[in-house]
C-alpha cells in the first residue's frame, strides 16, 4: 500500500514513521511530503531511503491513505486535494476536527463511526484522546455530568524548536522566543491563542472534541491548559462528577480492563504515572484514583501519556489500521 505522510520531518511525522514501522504496517511504498525548502532531501522508512516530494507530485503518485501532520493551513488547503485524488486523509491538525461531516476519531472509544465514505478523518487533539480513553467506559457504566481538567502538556507538544529551547534554556543559553515567557524552571498558564471567552484555543479543543468524540453534548467540560518544562508526555488531573455513584475498587477494576488504558495506583508504593515513564509507550497511565468527597458521586484521578505517540502518531496510525481491517484502503 503506497501511504503519504505530510510533514514527514516534523516530531509527529517522524513518529508516525517510527509507528508505521513498529507495527509493521503494510506499506509498500512511503511518500514523504514537507515544504518545499525540504523537497529532495531524504526519510529513511524500513531501512530505505525516500525523497522527499511535494504534495503535487504526492498527489500524482496515488497514495492509498495520507497521514497529515504540517499544521491547519496545510491540512484546509491540501486535504480536500488528496482525497478528491481518492487517497483517505488521517489528519492530525485541528483544521477539521470540528466541521460537521469530519468524523473525530479515537478508535478505542469511537472507531465504529468510521464509514467507507469518510475521506477526511480528524485526528483529536492529544491532551483530548488522553482523557477521552479514561472517560468513556466511566461514562458508559456511570454517566458523567462535568469534567474539570487541568493539563500539564509537554514541550514536544510545541515541536521540535520548543524542546530545543527548553534544553538550551537548561544549558544556559537564551532561548529563541518560542513561548511568551522562559520555559526552563516555570510553568507558562497558556497554551494557543486565547479566546474573546478568556479561555485558550487548547483550552476549547478539550472542551469541545471531548463531547464530540464521546457523543453526549450533555457533558459538561472545563480545562485549564499548561505548559511544562517537560519532554515525554502530557500530564491530567482530571475530576469527574458522575450521575451515578460508584466505588473506586470498581472504578479501579473497570479501567485495568479497559484496552490501552494501564492503572498505575499504588501510592504507597510511590506508584502513580509519570511522563518520564510514559515517554516511547502507546498506552495511557491514569492514577492517584481517588473519591472527591467536596461534593458526591465525584472522582479525582491522573492521566499520563505519550502525547507525540497516542496523543497523535499511534492514534493516527490506528485509525489507518481501522480502514485497512475495513478494507477499505
Ligand atoms: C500542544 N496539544 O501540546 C497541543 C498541540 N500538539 O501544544
Amino acid at each position: 500500500m503506497k501511504v503519504a505522510i505530510v510533514g514527514a520531518t516534523g516530531l509527529v511525522g517522524s513518529m508516525m514513521l517510527k509507528i508505521l514501522e513498529e507495527r509493521n504496517f503494510p506499506v509498500t511504498e512511503l511518500i514523504p511530503v514537507a515544504s518545499e525548502r525540504s523537497v529532495g532531501t531524504k526519510v529513511t522508512f524500513k531501512g530505505k531511503e525516500y525523497d522527499v516530494v511535494s504534495a503535487d507530485t504526492a498527489i500524482d503518485m496515488k497514495p492509498a491513505v495520507a497521514l497529515f501532520s504540517a499544521g491547519g493551513g496545510v491540512s484546509l488547503e491540501l486535504a480536500p486535494k488528496f482525497a478528491a485524488a481518492g487517497c483517505r486523509v488521517i489528519d492530525n491538525s485541528s483544521a477539521w476536527r470540528m466541521h460537521n461531516d469530519i468524523k473525530l476519531v479515537v478508535p478505542e472509544v469511537n472507531g465504529h463511526v468510521v464509514t467507507k465514505e469518510d475521506m477526511i478523518i480528524a485526528n483529536p487533539n492529544c491532551s483530548t484522546i488522553q482523557m477521552v480513553m479514561v472517560l468513556q467506559p466511566l461514562h458508559l457504566k456511570y454517566k458523567i455530568k462535568r469534567v474539570v481538567v487541568s493539563t500539564y502538556q509537554s514541550v514536544s507538544g510545541t515541536g521540535q524548536k520548543a524542546v530545543k529551547e527548553l534544553m538550551d534554556e537548561r544549558a544556559g543559553k537564551s532561548g529563541q522566543g518560542v513561548y511568551p515567557h522562559h520555559i526552563d524552571l516555570n510553568v507558562i498558564p497558556h497554551i494557543d491563542v486565547f479566546q474573546e471567552n478568556g479561555y485558550t484555543k487548547e483550552e476549547m479543543k478539550m472542551s469541545l472534541e471531548t463531547c464530540k468524540i464521546m457523543g453526549d453534548d450533555s457533558i459538561k467540560v472545563t480545562a485549564t491548559a499548561v505548559r511544562v518544562p517537560v519532554i515525554g508526555g502530557h500530564s491530567e488531573s482530571v475530576n469527574i462528577e458522575f450521575v451515578n455513584d460508584f466505588y473506586e475498587s470498581d472504578i479501579k477494576e473497570e479501567l485495568s480492563n479497559v484496552s490501552g488504558v494501564v492503572v498505575i495506583d499504588n501510592p504507597a508504593m510511590n506508584g502513580y504515572p509519570m511522563p518520564l515513564e510514559a515517554e516511547g509507550k502507546d498506552e495511557v497511565f491514569v492514577g492517584r484514583i481517588r473519591r472527591d468527597y467536596s461534593q458526591p458521586n465525584t472522582l479525582n484521578c491522573w492521566i499520563v501519556a505519550d502525547n507525540l505517540r497516542k496523543g497523535a502518531a499511534t492514534n493516527a496510525v490506528q485509525i489507518a489500521k481501522l480502514l485497512h481491517n475495513n478494507g477499505w484502503i
